[in-house]
């Protein structure tokens, strides 16, 4: 190949990765605990998507499931995988059902959000 056939085809091959994700977003691939779950214990909530985020613009809002709101810090990104979100509330949660709604902005700008509930065990 020439360099400037070269330069070109490298050119596509960087706007066919970038258009890739788009098409995917950040959808929630990975909940720790998980959806629907009943757990012993949960120090942490733990969030993983499919893209990398935006960790300014992504929150995970932890709250009972009948709505009451559990303080926590804001969620962390995972320093060492930026497609992870990570609650940790400042105590062990208290034995009962809880509710997880998460809202991120994927690096592609697109926003995306969804929730749901798990529970600790007695
Ligand atoms: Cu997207």
């Amino acid at each position: 190949m020439t360099r400037p056939m070269k330069a070109a085809a490298f050119v596509a091959g960087l706007l066919l990765a970038m258009t890739g994700p788009a098409y995917a977003h950040a959808m929630l691939e990975q909940a720790a605990p998980s959806a629907g779950s009943t757990v012993a214990s949960a120090d942490k909530i733990r969030l993983s998507f499919t893209e990398a985020l935006e960790p300014h613009f992504s929150t995970i809002v932890l709250t009972t499931r009948d709505g009451k709101p559990i303080e926590t810090p804001k969620a962390a990104p995972d320093p060492a995988d930026a497609r992870t979100l990570v609650l940790t509330p400042a105590s062990p949660l208290a034995p009962g059902s809880y509710h997880v709604a998460w809202a991120v902005l994927s690096v592609d700008t697109h926003r995306t959000q969804g929730g749901f509930d798990f529970t600790v065990k007695p």
